[in-house]
């Protein structure tokens, strides 16, 4: 047998991106029979078109009306005032997902969370062929929508990069099965802006050179690229070839911990900045002691009143576990953006390179349990 032969890392491999559908919505509806079926916007408090904050999330009902993710809810109220406007409840989604996750992970041979709602599994061992990857593929939604009555799309593609633009293609409720020889013609007609990493600004310098579909991106020049976005230039053109030889690794710790805070009205009043910047570290570092966790990387973001967002990030000489180490970072960062005549909307905080030791790692999973 081939595969006898073949060494396993260098086989063609199986991997499945998870992503469930319109999540914080979704179990919203789920606890909730009365509002099934209605547009759903979880999010700031709308406040009657008034409200300051963001959308988190909305179904797919609500979708049709134009509202989506990240979006400032005043806009959604008036896309939509008659949808059900609910504030977003974290620590009921952390549990949900932790029960989706735990079926995840059993049928993985290798297993990567990526975010509250997303997974990574190798499944290369189990299912040997992309015929077996999709019936196993029906067999976790099955089991989702049984056990947890949630929907999710799966792609399943040869590598970690096509099976997560693979989950996006079809949702909801979506199956995206991408073999190998398909990947060239599944990627070549989509823009540049389902690459990850490609943003709205790499996509508008992109589209003036020329650029707009991942096809296109594929038979540039990478030294052309490079002239333009540095490293990153050719390591797109990589991508667009359907390229990505990362591994599905098991996570044990989110990346990054981080708040953030909408101000009620826009501001340029420094000590309540610095006020605030104090109350989000002390709230950021409630999470690193809860994970035992150092942290290396210190970020401000920043959103000023015309919705322009920065961020700023300073890495530390040695790593860290104080929350007064985070307010003086943050605050020096601050320095960076006064002096502007703009005022300030939004502020955050955020730590990550994040280091646990063996041991804490080791209480981390018997905690999960
Ligand atoms: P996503 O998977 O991006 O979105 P979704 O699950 O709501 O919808 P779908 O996958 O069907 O397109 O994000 C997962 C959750 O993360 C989402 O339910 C709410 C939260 N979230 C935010 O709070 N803010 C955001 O800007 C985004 C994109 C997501
Ligand atoms: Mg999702």
């Amino acid at each position: 047998l081939i595969e006898n032969i073949i060494p396993v890392e260098k086989r063609e491999r199986r991997i499945f991106h998870v992503d469930l559908d319109a999540f914080f919505a979704a179990v919203e509806e789920r606890e909730n029979p009365a509002i099934r079926g209605k547009p759903v916007v979880v999010g700031a408090d709308p406040k009657e078109g008034k409200g300051r904050g963001v959308v988190s999330t909305c179904n797919y009902e609500a979708r049709k009306f134009g509202i989506r993710s990240g979006m400032p809810i005043s806009r959604a109220w008036k896309l939509c005032p008659q949808a059900i406007y609910l504030p977003v409840n974290m620590p009921l989604y952390e549990k949900v997902s932790e029960k989706i996750m735990k079926i995840l992970r059993k049928f993985a041979d290798k297993f990567e969370q990526v975010g509250i709602d997303e997974a990574f599994l190798d499944v290369s061992k189990t299912a040997r062929t992309f015929d077996s990857a999709a019936r196993l593929a029906k067999k976790i939604k099955e089991e989702v929508k049984r056990k947890e009555k949630l929907t999710c799309s799966i792609g399943v593609a040869p590598n970690k990069l096509v099976a997560k633009i693979a989950s996006d293609f079809r949702k909801p409720d979506g199956l995206t099965i991408i073999t190998p020889e398909k990947v060239r013609s599944f990627l070549s007609p989509l823009p540049v802006r389902k690459l990850p990493g490609v943003g709205p600004k790499t996509e508008s310098r992109l589209r003036q050179i020329g650029i707009e579909t991942i096809g296109q991106l594929a038979k540039a020049d990478p030294e052309d690229l490079a002239r333009e976005f540095g490293v990153w230039g050719p390591r797109f053109v990589v991508m667009a070839n359907g390229i990505d030889e990362s591994e599905v690794e098991e996570r044990y710790v989110a990346k990054s911990f981080g708040r953030q805070h909408t101000f009620e009205k826009d501001t340029d009043d420094v000590e309540l900045m610095h006020k605030t910047i104090e109350v989000l570290s002390n709230e950021t570092f409630e999470d690193v002691k809860r994970y035992a966790a150092f942290f290396k990387t210190v970020t401000l973001i920043l959103r000023y009143e015309n919705f322009e967002t920065h961020t700023r990030s300073k890495t530390l000489e040695s790593p860290a576990m104080s929350a007064e180490v985070i307010k003086k970072t943050a605050k020096e960062l601050l320095k960076d953006f006064l002096g502007t005549e703009k005022k300030v909307r939004l502020i955050g905080v955020r730590v990550s390179g994040l280091l646990m030791d063996h041991r804490q790692k080791k209480l981390l999973e018997s905690v999960k349990k």
